[in-house]
């Protein structure tokens, strides 16, 4: 796949009707400063179609692009951090909770965590809850640069052990310096692509 157009939809704090819903949704998750937005700018090589920071913790909104008129990739609020009180914490549960309830199109989350770190227990809560959903993710290792190739596969121990997955499954990724985004892509062809009425008719018409 390669990214014709994208451009951005809109900003939510609740999740519903936006204009052109409906299409295959992909939504990027992950905890605050993890380079959800990045990854975004990077894969639509466009610097400021999402909005970066070098402070966590801004984005408190759902935001929503429409990428090669085909489908949207949804840009969810971060989580874990600190500085956030209760009240703002049990509002991102609830805005998550609603998000993943209503939105049918969901096809695939990219489960972002830092290469660097083990992923805390937020990150292996949402794991938990996309696993018991039934929702098929992918983990991406962000800032892939900044550790050296070599070192990779041993940073990826820790991030495998605690969200389950093997290291082969995970997609390392870097905003910098373009790394893993041809992967990134062809796993966005792969999730957005048309329902295969056909295949189902021809699955039915297999001998039992
Ligand atoms: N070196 C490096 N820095 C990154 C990468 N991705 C994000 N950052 C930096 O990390 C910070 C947070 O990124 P942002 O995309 O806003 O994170 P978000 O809160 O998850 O959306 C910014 O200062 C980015 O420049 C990366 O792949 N490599
Ligand atoms: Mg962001």
């Amino acid at each position: 796949m390669e990214i014709k157009s994208a451009d951005f939809i809109t900003s939510m704090a609740d999740y519903g009707p936006f204009a052109g819903r409906g299409l295959p949704q992909v939504a990027v998750a992950g905890k605050s400063n993890v380079g959800k937005s990045s990854l975004i700018n990077r894969l639509c090589r466009r610097n400021k179609l999402a909005r970066t920071s070098s402070t966590p913790g801004k984005t408190r909104l759902i935001n929503i692009f429409l990428l090669n008129q085909q489908f949207h990739l949804i840009d969810l609020p971060g989580y874990g951090f600190a500085k956030v009180d209760k009240r703002e914490k049990a509002r991102w549960g609830k805005m998550m909770q609603d998000y993943f309830e209503q939105a049918e199109e969901l096809r695939h989350v990219l489960c972002l965590v830092d290469i660097r770190h083990e992923p805390t227990e937020d990150d292996k809560q949402m794991n938990l809850f996309l696993r018991q959903m039934g929702i098929p993710f992918t983990v991406v290792a962000t800032k892939a640069d900044k550790i050296s190739r070599g070192a990779r596969m041993k940073q990826l121990a820790p991030i495998c052990r605690a969200l389950l997955v093997q290291p082969w499954e995970i997609i390392c990724f870097s905003s910098e310096d373009g790394t893993g985004r041809e992967e990134l892509l062809k796993l966005l062809e792969a999730v957005t692509a048309p329902e295969p009425e056909a295949a189902q008719a021809h699955t039915m018409e297999q001998p039992t």
